[in-house]
């Protein structure tokens, strides 16, 4: 990159003359939504259906010690009428939802609005009836099926608080987020069908509810109809209930700033964050960067590949899609099943317009030749997108040719579980745009580039530093769970009066903005963000291991891959079963996102003289770049370093 950076502009291809967004649009708009942002999202919030509207629509305040978010305070709504009942008498027999089984074989399932309606109502009742109240919260723990749809927005209709756990999970990391938001049930599946291989879902959950309260009721959707185990007075048959409950259900007002869900997310310490998304900002983001950034209109079909386990589910497949009355895809199961065209396939099959993913993906199907693309009918798709982490130029340029055959705007969108939606994106007729580059801000958002040390605003193009906004924008969370200050400190602290994400930058000649990767101890494995943090405590958690240190490394398909360094306790052999019987430890003790790729037996991490590991020099020859240490000399024992590198597991 670099030099090249300000080259290769790519025109916005022919058709897009009529886009919600033109380049003077996005100019204009831009900037009356950042010096008059009450009067911009003032306008935006009426895209919502409000049970009583709104006089105040932003009190924000990013000061450490009095962090306070609030956007459209005294309105009340519900999400779910906003998703699905106002739809009702224009696109009732509209199909909400297509959803695309795991396998081939068994029919896609076609559910209109109608019949979302009638879904959501009879599991809001069946809600209700295990005594879920306005407030409490909910864990769904299921896999891709339109029952986690019917699940989020029961609890929206309700009132409830929904945190999903991605069905990835491990029964602990389930049971940390159990306890940690205080559910007062859990949803969940016999088995998970994914690739062809099973998860056992209900299995994990009775081996996580060994450690919450038995007040905790396990509902229990027969999806597979595999055997299970089954606890009287405490499981419940989800879809049996529902076919009795009432198909009707009143939805909840509910204030604006009342929360809609919890998403944990990790960050560079400690356990996971329960994220906190409130209900009227969050949903008038979703839908508006929903149907600008896609350039949505009436009819379209959307799919977005993610798993609802993550925000991006959250956002772009059940509540912006939702919100704008489109039609949006689930899908159950992964690119490469049964074979490497099942992505095109699916497109093809169900006429997809819009195609939503993760550049892990593109590079995984890249490596299996453009054969697979070609042979399926593309030529409904108008918008190609990414996100999860930054895209390489190749894969970009890959995905353009081969499945937007040069003709697809492609949009590569930064943005964090605590976003909300978009901040950072180019829109399909308004950017001109560059591969890898997420381009220029969404309405409403003020990125700040700062000097990482000294926090000094870097004014001007062509320049680096960390990424921070200089203001609120309705999308963004309002706390972590239950601890407010944890939320001042990581997001607040640092860089006073900014949000800080976390991730680097670069702001091109053109201004265009270019994310280098996260700045903290956070590494993103197949777009998945991963503390190296958690992988520590989970090694440190076996008995054989006296410490551990974690570090990203470059990795060809996954984006980066999980590098462990592991002090033997002493006595211990160190062997390669002993390795394998570690990296299925921390599978156990999180889940296989968070499998170590190299394990390197280190009989001692380079510390500073006041036991600081030193990271720098970890991901330096994690990197198989060891040439350029740096100083080492404030290491407590220099020599440690020459048998890390001697015995690096990266050599290629
Ligand atoms: C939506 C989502 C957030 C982190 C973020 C950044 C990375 C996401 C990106 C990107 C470069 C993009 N990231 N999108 N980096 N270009 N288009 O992924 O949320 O799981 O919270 O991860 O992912 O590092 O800080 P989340």
């Amino acid at each position: 990159m670099g030099a090249t950076d300000t080259a290769a502009k790519r025109a916005i291809p022919a058709g897009f003359e009529s886009a919600h967004v033109t380049p003077d649009g996005y100019r204009n708009m831009y900037e009356t939504s950042v010096s008059d942002p009450a009067a911009f999202w003032g306008e935006e919030g009426k895209r919502l259906d409000w049970i009583q509207p709104y006089s105040k629509v932003k009190d924000t305040n990013f000061d450490f010690g009095s962090v306070s978010i609030k956007w459209f305070e005294d309105g009340v709504l519900n999400v779910a009428a906003n998703c699905i009942d106002r739809h009702l008498d224009t696109r009732g027999d509209q199909v909400a939802i297509i959803w695309e089984p795991d396998d081939p074989a068994t029919p896609a399932k076609h559910i209109t609005y109608r019949e979302l309606h009638e879904n959501v109502c009879r599991m809001a009742n069946v809600f209700l009836s295990q005594g879920v109240m306005r407030g409490d919260r909910v864990v769904i723990y299921l896999p891709m099926i339109p029952e986690a749809a019917y699940a989020m927005l029961a609890c929206a209709r309700i009132g409830a608080i929904h945190s999903i756990v991605f069905a990835g999970f491990s029964p602990d990391a389930l049971a940390n987020r159990i306890n940690d938001c205080g559910a007062k049930l859990v949803i969940t599946a016999d088995t998970a069908p994914r690739g062809g291989r099973r998860t056992p879902l209900k299995a994990n959950t009775d081996a996580a509810l060994l450690h919450c309260s038995d007040r905790v009721r396990c509902l229990v959707v027969k999806h597979t109809g595999d055997q299970t185990t089954w606890i009287d007075g405490r499981d419940v048959d989800v879809l049996a209930l529902m076919q009795t409950a009432a198909p009707d259900c009143p939805v909840r007002p509910m204030g604006a700033e009342d929360p809609l869900f919890i998403l944990y997310t990790s960050g560079s310490t400690g356990k996971p964050k329960g994220v906190v998304h409130t209900s009227g900002g969050y949903l008038v983001y979703a839908a508006m960067t929903h149907q600008y950034t896609f350039d949505y209109k009436d009819g379209d079909i959307f799919w977005c590949t993610a798993d609802v386990g993550w925000v991006t589910g959250h956002s772009y497949i059940i509540y912006g899609p939702l919100a704008n009355g489109a039609t949006t895809v689930m899908f159950e199961g992964v690119p490469t099943y049964p074979d490497a065209g099942r992505f095109w396939e699916v497109c093809a099959k169900h006429k997809v317009n819009q195609f939503y993913t993760a550049p892990t993906a593109i590079r995984a199907l890249m490596g299996q030749g453009p054969e697979w693309v070609e042979k399926h009918d593309l030529s409904d798709l108008r918008i190609l997108g990414t996100v999860g982490e930054p895209i390489n130029p190749e894969a970009w340029t890959w995905y353009d040719k081969h499945v937007g055959k040069g003709k697809c705007p492609i949009v590569d969108t930064w943005w964090q579980t605590e976003t909300g939606g978009h901040l950072i994106t180019p829109l399909p007729g308004a950017t001109e745009t560059k591969p890898g580059s997420a381009t220029l801000p969404f309405f409403g958002v003020k990125p700040v580039v700062l000097e990482a040390e000294s926090g000094k605003v870097v004014e001007g193009n062509g320049v680096e530093g960390v990424l921070c906004i200089g203001d609120s924008w309705p999308g963004q969370m309002r706390t972590v769970w239950g601890d407010h200050q944890r939320f001042q400190e990581t997001y607040f602290q640092q860089y006073k009066g900014y949000y800080f994400t976390g991730d680097g930058c670069r702001r091109d000649e053109d201004g265009y903005y270019w994310i280098t990767g996260r700045v903290d101890d956070v590494i993103n494995v197949s777009g998945h963000r991963m503390g190296t943090a958690e992988v520590e405590s989970a090694l440190v958690a076996h008995e054989k291991v006296a410490e551990a240190a974690v570090v990203g490394y470059p990795h060809e398909i996954k984006g980066q891959g999980i590098y462990a360094y592991v002090t033997l306790m002493k006595g211990v052999e160190p062997t390669d079963d002993l390795r394998k019987e570690l990296v299925k430890w921390v599978r156990t003790e999180i889940g296989p996102i968070a499998s170590p790729d190299l394990i390197q037996w280190a009989p001692g991490l380079p510390k500073t003289r006041s036991g600081k590991i030193m990271r720098r020099i970890l991901r330096k020859i994690a990197e198989n770049d060891y040439g350029a240490l740096g100083d080492t000399s404030t290491l407590a024992d220099p020599s440690v370093v020459d048998d890390l590198i001697d015995n690096r597991m990266n050599r290629g």
